[in-house]
């Protein structure tokens, strides 16, 4: 197994669900934390409850320039990472796609998908250089499967998912891993986003339902980054029990 304490570990959008858990979970572990994502303040209670060997960035995935530049304006402790978790995204409505909105199409893309491989981008001469390192995307069950009204955002998830693996054919030699975690339905504020703050509706989903938590799926990647050096988990699907399959849909005359 590899010793988390030996790890610098970068999570984009960790200043809410998986990403502030997996924060959390790998710093417990006695690893190095880069914990970035837009809200200072949420960053700044973060580095306060975490203390040493935590490093806040506030940071945006979809200023393009911010995330090439991150790399290099890190201190010297925090600059050779180890693992990056590209986890900063986000739903945006449930409107059927004649309906949705443009402007949150165009934003689940810039943050889901052009965000997610800017990250990548930035962090992964590093580790081919080093020779040592592991990414970790955060997909999602809805890029495997379609549900009406996640048109734009699975469609994001199923790019991440092809992502993956085509990193991982263009890594052959080296001892880089990549990892697709994709998650079924966990209670974050993932909802409350999608649902533009709306509090009763985002509170619909997990209504009467053991869903996941923030914890399972950062003890999931926890899990899959401090395997053996020689096991690579190309992908892996984690749904609540209590969530499971429908039949196809047919319209009847
Ligand atoms: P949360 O809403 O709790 O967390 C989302 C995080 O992403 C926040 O920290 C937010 O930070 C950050 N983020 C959003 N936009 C940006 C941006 N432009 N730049 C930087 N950070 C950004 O939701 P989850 O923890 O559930 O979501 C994390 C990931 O998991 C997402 O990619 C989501 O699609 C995926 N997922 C979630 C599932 C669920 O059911 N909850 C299931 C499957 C996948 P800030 O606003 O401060 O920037
Ligand atoms: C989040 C899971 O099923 O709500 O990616 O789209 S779902």
């Amino acid at each position: 197994m590899i010793d988390a304490a030996t790890l610098t570990v970068l999570v984009t959008g960790a200043t809410s669900g998986f990403g502030d858990a997996t924060c959390r979970r790998f710093h417990a572990a006695g690893a190095r934390v880069i914990a970035t994502g837009r809200r200072a303040d949420r960053l700044e209670a973060l580095a306060r409850d975490l203390g040493e060997r935590c490093h806040t960035v506030t940071l945006d995935v979809s200023d393009l320039d911010a995330v090439a530049a991150l790399p290099d304006t890190l201190p010297a402790e925090f600059r050779e990472i180890d693992v990056c978790v590209a986890n900063a995204g986000l739903a945006l409505g449930l409107s059927p796609a004649q309906e949705a909105s443009m402007a949150d199409w165009s934003r689940m893309i810039d943050t889901n998908v052009t965000g997610l491989v800017a990250t990548v981008r930035a962090v992964l001469p590093g580790m081919v250089a080093r020779d040592r390192g592991h990414v970790v995307l955060v997909g999602s069950i809805a890029g495997d499967y379609p549900y009406p009204g996640g048109n734009v955002y699975g469609a994001t998830k199923a790019f991440v998912k092809q992502f993956a693996l085509n990193l991982r054919a263009d890594l052959i030699g080296a001892n880089v891993r990549v990892t697709n975690i994709e998650p079924g339905l966990a209670e974050t504020e993932f909802s409350l986003v999608r649902f533009a703050g709306d509090t009763a509706k985002a509170a619909q989903p997990y209504a009467g339902v053991t869903s996941l938590t923030s914890e399972d799926i950062a003890e999931t990647i926890f899990w899959s980054c401090t395997l053996p050096a020689h096991v690579n988990i190309n992908r892996l699907q984690v749904m609540p029990t209590m969530q499971t399959f429908g039949p196809l849909a047919i319209k009847r005359t």
